[in-house]
């Protein structure tokens, strides 16, 4: 008896580990955050690789004094925040490339609020 219940545990822990390796692996597969960290007036990405395909969770701060936003051309943007506010949406890329992004307000791109995201 005493036998049979430990070979019940060292099942359950085997099992155990199992899942816990597998939920981990489809979370790094599935899904990535992207931080997008925004000043008056610059963008800075959390570094990639961004992949195409997989569910992007970009993750916009501004932490400059004017209104700001991220706007992938033609893609997906975020809303327009004021200082201090963070703001999410997500977005996959259905193909690799290059992807400009700006920011929306008047004047802010040609200040330097601009870049290229290279997706893989
Ligand atoms: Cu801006």
């Amino acid at each position: 008896m005493k036998k049979y219940i430990g070979s019940v545990i060292a099942l359950a822990l085997v099992a155990g580990s199992l899942f816990a390796a597998v939920g981990m692996a489809s979370t790094h597969v599935a899904t990535k955050v992207v931080t997008v960290t925004m000043t008056d007036y610059h963008f800075k990405l959390s570094p990639g690789p961004y992949k195409h395909g997989v569910k992007i969770t970009f993750k916009v701060i501004n932490k400059g004094n004017a209104i700001h936003n991220f706007d992938i051309q033609g893609k997906a943007h975020s809303k327009l925040i004021t200082a201090g506010k963070t703001t999410t949406f997500t977005y996959t890329f259905k193909k690799a490339g290059k992807y400009t992004f700006l920011c929306d307000v008047p004047r802010h791109a040609e200040l330097g609020m601009g870049g290229v995201m290279k997706v893989t």
